[in-house]
């Protein structure tokens, strides 16, 4: 324990991704203040989640010891009980479920918490697997569409250049993208202001006029939610009419390029996808679509950058694959200050190395031998497997498991790492599904709406109380270095795992100590684990920016892309042989469901987007009463659809559509496109006696259906919203 004052340096691992540098000060085993990198350029300065991270850690509400339910699911009645018995009910239930209805039965579900690479979901995924299986879930929340795009047509999802390279851009298009709250990677923002010092153009298009777009953006471009295909498809229209694309880039790295420009005119008996037809479809003025091709294409060279947001949509995947299609058009894949169409690497750019592979789940007897799905492309590896299902689809199976033409019936649930309640759509089906299950245990901080739901609750601590190594865009690698104890009885990952193995009698579980799993993983990366432990974190510093698929472009000939093809699949043949007419083989506008011509709209006229917020990484945070004061949360409504319902700024109002309803504060302003209205993901569920949430639950209102390609449509949804 660290006994006098001292000033240590750490990566954050918070789930935002951006692993930033903390500098905490400890006195007397107590952080007592957390700031952030002061030194050298490019500095990892942290935001102010992490420098709030001293008030969660000591949260009175912490979970600092298992419990055990005592009140009805939901209630949040707990008692504290040993962790003796905690994980002695745990493995008890594992064996009495699988014993009766089979290891499938058992429910494994993670998502994000920390990005460690010890401390991580897999830990307690491979007790499971070693102690006979579990069914899993595919599909991340994140970015299934852009994985399920970048795999199909890339043939990898590394596919972006790092961030000191946007100096070299003439323009850069940030597609929904609003880095200035939203972290994709440390120190994004930073490097987009130099490169507008350095006179790059930013042109921002989002629904929203965004903080991103005040502090960047010569030309702010509002678009209506999942409609951001149409749009790049007349682009690539304007880009084809006027020959303003690369035939050269095309014939020698691209196949396909033929049949989507067929497509495009309008030659397949189909409409031409001219900018008129997507005004129309996206409320963009035809001439600025126009307008924003040319620039795009006489620009050079000129970066895409594309988030995940418009491909959390129905139909998603079409977004990412047309971003590539377009990025190629204009030769601006594989040099410095172009880009792929996709964003920013998280971790470690490629060339760097990659790290050791620490401790893996290990093979699952459950998904042994498992066919793989009619819709999985060939190269998605277990995300393919039929055995699992949807994550946005797992609360349906609960309820409807075989009969309703699921893998296994479900009787179980271990669930680590997820505030799934208050994340994942349909909040009031999860409820139902949750109620529904024999056995459930939840790995928490806090007592989350999830939580409460749990039979037993096993207190995990914070990345401040344990070590491991995180990575980050920067790119840096971070020794996550132990600050304090952990609080009360909470325990680290592998510490839970660990004695869980113990109690399901897996000898064979862990054979290395903490310190040795650390150095593995680190070695391939770092020459000195001391020294790397010492500084706390590592910068690469690269000789020049690393520029993805720059090997692909200086020498095709011995480096194809690792595609079936070995070029860019604008065409893609793996699409093709799956024969779905909504994952089509080229890059198409198909309308999402809800969209403002389903009949739906009639009842719900307004769009629903669900952004992510600055002051919480999701549902984390929330309760940090520092962070709560910043930002509260409200509906975003346009001033035209406010007064049209005669709601005035900071009105509790209604939010509503078939699946469930809110009542929240609302942010009435001019920042919001009319016809969209954004409740930003990660406020708590927090339902009322009638069971209408008044905590701005997002997912009360999201459809639990995911896009054809595996995204996550959270940002696909029709709601009304009407004076309390
Ligand atoms: N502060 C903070 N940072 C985070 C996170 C967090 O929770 N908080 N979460 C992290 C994680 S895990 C992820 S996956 C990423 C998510 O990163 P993003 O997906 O980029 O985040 P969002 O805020 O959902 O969306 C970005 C912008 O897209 C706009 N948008 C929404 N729908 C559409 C659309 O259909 N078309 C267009 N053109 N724009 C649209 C929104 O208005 C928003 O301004 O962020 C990471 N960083
Ligand atoms: N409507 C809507 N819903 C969304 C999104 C959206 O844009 N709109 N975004 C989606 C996206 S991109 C994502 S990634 C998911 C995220 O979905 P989740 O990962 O489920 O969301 P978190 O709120 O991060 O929940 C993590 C939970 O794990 C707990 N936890 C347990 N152990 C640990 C630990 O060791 N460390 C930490 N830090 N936490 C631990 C935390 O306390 C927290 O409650 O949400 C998705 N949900
Ligand atoms: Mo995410």
């Amino acid at each position: 324990m660290i006994s006098k004052e001292e000033v240590l340096t750490t990566g954050c691992n918070t789930h935002c991704g951006g692993s930033c540098l903390l500098k905490v000060h400890v006195r007397d085993g107590v952080i007592i203040h957390i700031d952030t990198d002061d030194q050298d350029e490019p500095q990892l300065r942290a935001c102010l989640r992490c420098r709030a991270y001293r008030q969660r850690v000591y949260a009175p509400d912490r979970l600092l010891y298992p419990m055990k339910r005592v009140g009805d699911r939901g209630e949040g009645k707990f008692e504290r009980i040993s962790w003796d018995e905690a994980l002695g009910v745990v493995a008890g239930e594992y064996k009495r479920i699988k014993g009766t209805y089979g290891p499938a039965s058992v429910l494994y579900i993670a998502s994000g918490g920390d990005v460690a690479e010890l401390n991580s979901q897999k830990v307690a995924h491979r007790v499971f697997c070693m102690a006979g299986g579990c069914s899993g879930i595919w599909g991340v929340a994140s970015n299934e569409g852009e994985a399920f795009a970048a795999l199909a047509t890339y043939g990898t999802t590394e596919i972006a250049n790092t961030h000191d390279d946007f100096v070299n851009s003439q323009l850069i298009i940030l597609w929904g993208m609003n880095s200035a709250n939203v972290i994709d990677g440390c120190g994004t923002t930073l490097a987009m202001v130099k490169a507008k010092e350095a006179g790059t153009r930013f042109i921002v298009i989002d629904p929203r006029f965004t903080d991103t777009a005040a502090i960047l953006a010569d030309r702010w471009i509002p678009i209506r939610p999942g409609t951001d295909t149409a749009v790049m498809l007349a682009i690539a229209y304007v880009i084809i009419t006027e020959s303003l694309f690369d035939q050269k880039f095309l014939d020698t790295y691209t196949v396909g390029f033929d049949i989507f420009k067929e497509y495009v005119l309008g030659k397949d008996n189909g409409v031409a996808k001219t900018p008129y037809w997507a005004e129309h479809i996206s409320g963009i003025q035809a001439q600025h679509i126009a307008e924003l091709a040319r620039e795009y294409a006489t620009m050079k060279p000129a970066a895409l950058l594309t988030s995940m947001a418009p491909g959390r949509t129905a139909m998603g995947e079409q977004y990412h694959r047309a971003a590539y299609v377009l990025a190629a058009m204009t030769g601006n894949i594989g040099t410095h200050g172009g880009n792929s169409g996709g964003r920013l690497p998280l971790g470690l750019a490629g060339k760097l190395g990659r790290l050791g592979r620490g401790m893996r789940s290990g093979g699952n007897p459950v998904e042994a031998g498992s066919p793989r799905r009619f819709d999985a492309l060939r190269n998605s590896g277990a995300a393919g497997f039929a055995a699992r299902v949807h994550n946005s689809r797992v609360m349906d199976a609960i309820l409807r498991g075989r009969d309703g033409g699921y893998p296994s019936d479900y009787k179980m649930l271990y669930l680590v790492n997820s505030n799934y309640l208050n994340q994942f759509p349909n909040v009031n089906k999860t409820i139902q599904a949750l109620k529904s299950l024999e056995f459930i245990a939840v790995q928490e901080q806090f007592m989350t709406s999830t939580a409460k739901f749990a039979d037993i609750l096993l207190p995990t601590c914070t990345f401040l109380e344990r070590n491991d190594i995180t990575t980050g865009a920067g790119p840096h690698i971070s020794y996550t270095r132990k600050m304090i104890e952990p609080l009360g009885e909470s325990r680290a990952q592998l510490d839970i795992a660990t004695g869980l193995a113990q109690k399901l009698d897996i000898a064979s579980y862990n054979d290395k100590t903490e310190e040795e799993w650390l150095r593995e993983i680190i070695e391939p990366v770092v020459a000195d684990y001391d020294e790397f432990k010492e500084t706390g974190v590592h910068k690469l510093y690269l000789e020049e920016p690393f520029v993805a698929f720059k090997d692909q472009i200086d020498d095709p000939i011995n480096n194809p892309f690792p595609t079936p093809s070995g070029k860019i699949e604008i065409y893609s043949q793996d699409l093709a042989d799956m024969n779905i007419p909504l994952i089509p083989p080229v890059p198409k506008y198909i309308e999402a469901w809800e969209s403002l011509n389903d009949p739906l709209a009639k009842k719900y006229p307004l769009q629903l987007i669900t952004s992510h917020h600055r002051s919480r990484a999701h549902s984390q945070f929330d309760n940090i009463p520092w962070l709560r004061e910043l930002d509260p949360q409200a509906v975003m409504v346009s001033t035209a659809d406010a007064e049209a319902r005669g709601i005035k700024n900071g009105d509790l109002v209604r939010v509503f559509n078939e699946r469930g309803e809110m009542v929240i504060p609302v942010k009435v302003t001019e920042r919001i496109m009319p016809g969209v209205v954004d409740v930003p993901e990660g406020a708590w569920y927090i339902p009322d006696e009638r069971g209408i949430d008044r905590g701005g639950c997002a997912n009360v209102l999201t459809r639990d259906r995911p896009s054809p390609g595996g995204a996550f449509p959270a940002n696909t949804a029709l709601v009304q919203v009407e004076r309390l």
